[in-house]
């Protein structure tokens, strides 16, 4: 979170719309690389895949998205988990599905995805929605109603380059892409770096590694922050 004030909108709703995050060049490259690489990796590209990119290795210390993080977890964050995400054009995706993607709610932010957006999410391209102020509280989405909508739902209607940041704790879905384009997202989480990944799988790709600078070693949970996890200082950068 840039500024006191965002941290303050995030940590009340559990939610944070960041605006150009993205912009001129760089976005219009990352939507290319984001073709290029979804048709030689898909169907499913995660960590596994986009961590053997330059482009994409790059992108996790992307300091728009990276200096938010590190506002919450300080030189603690670590990158948990990384995907595209993709609909074609007139997709049969539910126009719903609430969820939570962490299930342990509590004062503090454990973890934190960045949502970060490549096309219009104009209503027809099925926004993001948000229930603000769920990620405090221990109740999962009603079983009877995860895909319909709920009051107090909110889209967040992102231009091409904004990031939507969420508590992983927070009732979120996807929508359903009614367009005649692509509805392309990245999806970035974070967390304390001594979480586990989400995943059995050790090993992340050889390329994320190579030169890697210690920031970098840290991000992917290689190096630990500071000489040990005892009484560190949880503002320290
Ligand atoms: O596609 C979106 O807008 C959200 C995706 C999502 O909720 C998820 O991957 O957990």
């Amino acid at each position: 979170m840039h500024t006191q004030d965002e941290k303050d909108f995030f940590l009340e709703h559990g939610y944070l719309h960041a605006r150009g995050v993205l912009t001129g060049d760089y976005l219009a490259f990352i939507q290319s690389e984001f073709d290029r690489v979804w048709e030689l990796e898909k169907p499913r590209v995660n960590q596994h895949q986009l961590l053997k990119y330059r482009t994409f290795i790059d992108l996790i210390e992307h300091l728009p998205i990276l200096e938010r993080h590190r506002a919450i977890f300080g030189a603690q964050v670590q990158l948990l988990q990384y995907d595209f995400l993709r609909q074609g054009p007139h997709s049969d995706a539910s126009e719903r599905y609430w969820h939570r993607d962490f299930s342990f709610s509590c004062e503090r932010p454990i973890a934190i995805n960045t949502i970060l957006m490549l096309d219009d999410m104009i209503e027809e391209r099925g926004p993001t929605r948000v229930v603000p102020g769920t990620h405090r509280s221990e109740l999962m989405p009603p079983a009877d109603q995860v895909k319909v909508p709920l009051p107090g739902e909110v889209a967040v209607n992102a231009a091409p380059g904004d990031a939507i940041f969420i508590n992983a704790a927070i009732w979120h879905t996807g929508g359903r892409n009614q367009t005649d384009g692509l509805r392309r997202g990245i999806y970035l989480y974070y967390g304390y770096w001594w979480l586990k990944r989400y995943e059995n799988e050790k090993d992340l790709p050889w390329q994320a590694f190579e030169s890697a600078s210690e920031e970098r070693l840290r991000l992917l949970g290689i190096k630990m922050p500071g000489r040990d996890l005892h009484m560190y200082d949880p503002d320290a950068h």
